[in-house]
């Protein structure tokens, strides 16, 4: 019984040292983890001796991802609070919610809840009043199940619920652009409804609903929303949702004069939708938000399964259009990212362990093959540019100037 309780305790420790609050450790050190600060170390007492032996830290699916103790000066006193949610699985679905606050040289409990919830879908913070932070929790009871949205203010008698909502994805950006965090929230009910509604803190101390906007409630579902800069001067949201069978489209989102606004709603001439969902990223790091669809190679609309995609990310041109800023060819284990110099109608000629890319005029663009590890022998026309565990990928040297063109998918993430 002592056992997984170490080591989860450990993982959690682990991610603990990783999480960068206040404490940065590089890999190196962790193998010896070193003593931490006494402030660290006595909030990890106070956490340990206040939650339950079998309890076990959890992170957000949202916001501030891959952490699991959150510590800020939410009251502005000069002094951190520290935040953390726990399941106790083996007694209780329900998540609990812990706040400590430093007073007096150490650590302590000032909050202790359940919360109605299964699940921690979301959880970040968010300045409100007089620019102290707002904990933004998002909860959901399960897959495919309603969530909601709870967002509290903390104060001497503990924490208070100034607003609640259901949602299907929070996004926290300043989409107005006026240096102030706001906070848009998208919900979707398949068939009925589906809309975006931008929620600011405002001068009389409530969060105000700026502008509301609806969307199309004829799709599946949202499988990405991502808030950040969408052009070189405009924040926006791209929300990426799965259509039909197998389809995707996606939503750019900005705020302009006022309100919130669906920026290529009634531009048909522009490609927002995909034969499969695609997710939008910076895919060039630029600091920018591209979004993505796959083309047929010219000539090349075979079935769906059979069609070697071709993937295009495009970025809002600020006006009405979508700049090209990258194609890519992705296989199994690697992606090539064609060279800007290639041609448009490039074809792709898939074949057993070997990518043939050539132009119109038939002429060879690039050349991979792969060839498992046990069976691989050196070839004179073909460089290694690749080993995985199964397979040494090689391009032939014809087309090596091209080499930094082709990517382990993994390195890629
Ligand atoms: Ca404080
Ligand atoms: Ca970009």
């Amino acid at each position: 019984m002592m056992k997984p309780i170490i080591q989860s305790f450990g993982l959690t420790f682990i991610l603990f040292l990783l999480s960068g609050c206040t404490i940065a450790h590089t890999p190196a050190q962790l193998i010896t983890p070193p003593a931490l600060p006494k402030q660290d170390q006595q909030l990890w007492n106070a956490i340990q001796s206040d939650i339950p032996e079998s309890a076990q830290l959890i992170s957000p699916r949202g916001g501030l991802r891959d952490q699991t103790i959150f510590q800020e000066d939410l009251d502005l006193d000069g002094s951190d609070e520290a935040v953390i949610f726990y399941t106790e699985q083996s007694f209780s679905p329900y998540i609990h919610f812990a706040i400590y606050d430093y007073t007096e040289d150490d650590w302590n409990s000032m909050v202790h809840k359940q919360l109605e919830g299964y699940e921690l879908d979301y959880f970040n913070f968010m300045p409100t009043d007089a620019n102290k932070l707002s904990l933004v929790v998002g909860l959901a009871q399960g897959e495919g199940q309603t969530k909601q949205l709870h967002m509290y203010n903390m104060n001497q008698e503990g924490k208070k619920e100034i607003f609640s909502t259901h949602y299907s994805n929070i996004l926290l950006d300043d989409l107005t652009q006026d240096g102030v965090t706001d906070m848009t929230i998208i919900t979707l009910d398949r068939l009925n409804s589906a809309q975006a509604a931008l929620y600011q803190w405002n001068d009389s101390k409530s969060v105000e609903k700026l502008s509301e906007l609806s969307l199309d409630p004829y799709v599946n579902g949202y499988i990405n929303a991502i808030a950040g800069k969408v052009s070189k001067n405009k924040r926006g949201i791209w929300l990426d949702a799965q259509v039909g069978a197998h389809s995707g489209t996606s939503y750019l989102l900005t705020y302009e004069e006022g309100h919130l606004l669906n920026v290529f709603e009634d531009l048909n001439h522009i490609q927002t939708t995909s034969p499969y969902p695609m997710e939008s990223k910076d895919i060039n790091g630029d600091g920018i938000i591209e979004m993505g669809y796959k083309i047929a190679p010219h000539g090349q609309e075979y079935a769906m399964v059979d069609t070697p995609w071709i993937d295009v990310y495009g970025q809002w041109d600020g006006d009405n259009g979508l700049i090209e800023v990258q194609r890519s060819y992705f296989q199994g284990e690697f992606i090539i990212v064609f060279p800007s110099l290639w041609p448009e109608d490039v074809t792709i000629l898939e074949e057993d362990k070997s990518v043939t890319i050539h132009n119109q005029d038939q002429h060879t663009l690039m050349e991979i093959i792969w060839t498992p590890k046990e069976r691989w022998e050196e070839k004179e026309q073909y460089e290694i540019v690749a080993k995985t565990t199964d397979y040494i990928y090689e391009m032939n040297r014809d087309y090596i100037q091209h080499k930094d063109h082709f990517k382990l998918w993994m390195e890629t993430l």
